[in-house]
């Protein structure tokens, strides 16, 4: 099967109850960017890149469908599987990869449908039928964020995950410690997230200070030296999140044993194909890891949950979507959701979702 057709769309996706508060940037709204692959047998299989804002890595939207418009008039004739697919984008385009994995993701989307399979079953098969999410605690007050924690795990989330950063270190402690103290009884895992802003000095002082706290420490600082500074200090999990948007440096930490863990992206991995190689270089290592993405609608919810459904249950930290954030679905009959803080695996071929093309506007762009 050989591309035939390529149309690029893009949809607002404003936050629900906003903002979404990071350490480096509060967004309100976001802008996804969805591609239909047409192949020339009349198969289609929908992708999606939606960057959660300008700032939290090396992407945004318009950077999304630009890159896709480099690459699309090149892929007109390619294959729609995998290997050849990656091939020839990494012809077309060097890096780029939240914007290559639109397409990995159609490609994977179309390749199920016409096989009568799941993502999950062209990933290697689902492993479960239901995968635990987490939810992403926004920086807030000690007394917010622990009252938010505690409505969360009333909701049967298993895992919370809390932002930290951008405010004097101090604060976080203090933040976490009410957190832990509202739910330590609740048998319900703990991360924070500093989305890349700590010092090493303030990692430092977090450990220290909350040394009696099991949580992880997930992105702390911006780069991988200084991640390789504090692992050996530090009393707590390390996990790399944004420095795996060079593949490479993710492999290289999974190999030696940089870090204990990661918050994988599909996006950050050029899609579900790099993605599933990394899901077996972590199983390999036994290193724990979520399925994920920066943002996005039930087309990156439905990428994330396939993939998250083929991994080994105790290395599955959870799968994180956008879900609560967002208003309304792509596909209101299948869209995916969390519920008591998980999430069902769509059983239907390919993604299991089809999208209501006439809730989107034109597409900006189309190919073939
Ligand atoms: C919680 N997430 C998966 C969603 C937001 O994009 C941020 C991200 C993270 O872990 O940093
Ligand atoms: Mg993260």
């Amino acid at each position: 099967m050989k591309i035939s057709e390529i149309h690029v769309y893009q949809v607002d996706l404003p936050v629900v109850n906003g903002p979404y508060k990071m350490s480096h940037s509060s967004v309100w709204s976001l802008k996804s960017t969805l591609v239909k692959i047409v192949a020339d047998n009349g198969q289609f299989g929908w992708g999606e890149t939606c960057p959660v804002g300008s700032t939290y890595n090396e992407s945004y939207s318009s950077g999304a469908a630009g890159a896709i418009a480099e690459m699309a008039q090149g892929l007109i004739g390619t294959s729609v599987f995998p290997v050849p697919l990656h091939r020839r984008m990494n012809d077309l385009l060097t890096g780029h990869q939240y914007a290559k994995a639109a397409l990995d993701i159609a490609a994977h989307d179309l390749l199920g449908k016409h096989l009568g399979l799941s993502v999950a079953d062209l990933l290697g098969g689902a492993l479960v039928d239901r995968v635990p999410s987490y939810y992403a605690l926004n920086v807030a007050s000690p007394e917010e964020a622990a009252r938010k924690a505690l409505d969360k795990c009333a909701e049967g989330y298993p895992r919370l995950q809390l932002k930290v950063g951008g405010r004097p270190v101090e604060e976080d402690i203090e933040t976490i410690r009410r957190v832990w103290e509202a739910i330590r009884s609740k048998s319900v895992r703990l991360v924070i997230d500093a989305n890349r802003s700590l010092l090493t000095r303030d990692v430092l002082s977090i450990s220290r200070e909350c040394h009696d706290i099991p949580l992880v420490i997930e992105q702390p600082c911006n780069n991988v030296e200084d991640l390789q500074a504090i692992r050996p200090i530090v009393r707590h999990a390390i996990y790399m999140d944004e420095n795996t948007i060079n593949p490479n440096t993710a492999v290289v930490a999974a190999g030696t044993g940089l870090v204990d863990g990661f918050g994988l992206k599909v996006t950050q991995l050029g899609g579900l194909h790099m993605m599933r190689a990394m899901r077996d270089i972590c199983a390999i290592r036994g290193l724990p890891h979520t399925c994920d993405d920066t943002w996005g609608g039930d087309i990156m919810a439905a990428a994330c949950t396939h993939i998250g459904a083929t991994v080994a249950p105790r290395l599955l930290e959870g799968v994180w979507i956008a879900a609560p954030y967002i208003e309304g679905n792509y596909d209101s009959e299948n869209g995916i959701k969390v519920e008591s803080g998980h999430i069902t695996v769509p059983s239907k071929p390919g993604l299991g979702i089809i999208p209501d093309e006439s809730t989107f506007s034109s597409p900006v762009a189309s190919f073939g």
